[in-house]
């Protein structure tokens, strides 16, 4: 049988945990043929972990984007970082022209491990040329913050008053990463613009999480490729990252990521 296809538009973490990478291996435990669109290159000092970023050329995220559509054609789409206001501007063009119906903006604004958030200046324009075309957007409580213009998250009424404000920007469904914001529980919110659903998940002792935002967004579009509901895809996630962090592992003293193929061996 032919696969369905998701495509992801973001950065390669070459070390191979997040971004790009986090994207197309969670798309293959998903079962959806990846493909994807390289908007910058994170290279990290091996004694420091201090990020290097190396934005891609508008000119080939251009080229890239139309290999695939209209060269291709896809399911679903997603994105994740996106290191400046004009590739920001540009990828939102593409994609609104594109028309793709399933399509998850994850408004990657910091690696873990490094404090500050990329450029603060790509909030506002995430905000106009992304969220409107998203039918689902995937931030965690910092980013959810940022967007929604308020200060530190605190409590699940702080989580439901950021959605409430994420989805006045024109996102039809507005999902919270809230994994580090509670002691026992890492719930996620979902906001269709009428309810609000948490999905908990207990939250585990491990600083081995990275790529586990990349991971959870992949998957709501591995699922999304595959049928439209939102609610049941993001359950998907929440358990495909719940698992994948039970076998999260350190790669050296600076970095673990989740697992990708933890589900896959549950029985
Ligand atoms: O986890 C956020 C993230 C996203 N994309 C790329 C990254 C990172 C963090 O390291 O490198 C490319």
């Amino acid at each position: 049988m032919t696969p369905k296809k998701a495509l992801t538009i973001a950065g390669s973490d070459c070390s191979g945990g997040a971004g790009i990478q986090a994207d197309l291996k969670t798309f293959q435990e998903r079962d959806v043929y990846g493909m994807s669109v390289l908007t910058v290159l994170v290279a990290m000092k091996p004694d420091t972990w201090a990020h290097v970023v190396v934005p891609v050329s508008p000119d080939m995220i251009a080229e890239q984007f139309a290999t695939i559509i209209p060269g291709i054609g896809a399911d679903a789409a997603k994105t994740g970082m996106l290191p400046t206001v004009e590739i920001i501007s540009l990828v939102g063009r593409l994609l609104a022209a594109a028309n793709i119906p399933r399509l998850v903006i994850d408004p990657v604004m910091v690696c873990k491990g490094t404090s500050q958030p990329l450029f603060p200046e790509n909030t506002a324009a995430m905000i106009k040329h992304l969220l409107p075309l998203a039918m689902v957007v995937t931030p965690n409580t910092f980013e959810a913050a940022q967007l929604a213009a308020m200060p530190e998250l605190k409590t699940r009424n702080d989580l439901q008053e950021a959605a409430r404000r994420i989805h006045g920007h024109g996102a039809a469904n507005v999902v919270i990463k809230a994994a580090r914001l509670f002691p026992d529980q890492a719930p996620n919110l979902l906001f269709d613009g009428k309810s609000f659903t948490w999905f908990d998940h207990p939250r585990l002792a491990t600083t081995w999480t990275h790529g586990a935002g990349c991971t959870f967004s992949a998957c709501v579009t591995a699922e999304l490729a595959k049928h439209d509901d939102v609610p049941a895809a993001v359950q998907t996630a929440g358990d495909f990252v719940h698992a994948a962090l039970v076998e999260s592992f350190p790669l050296n003293r600076h970095v673990g990521p989740v697992y990708h193929k933890a589900m896959a061996k549950l029985p």
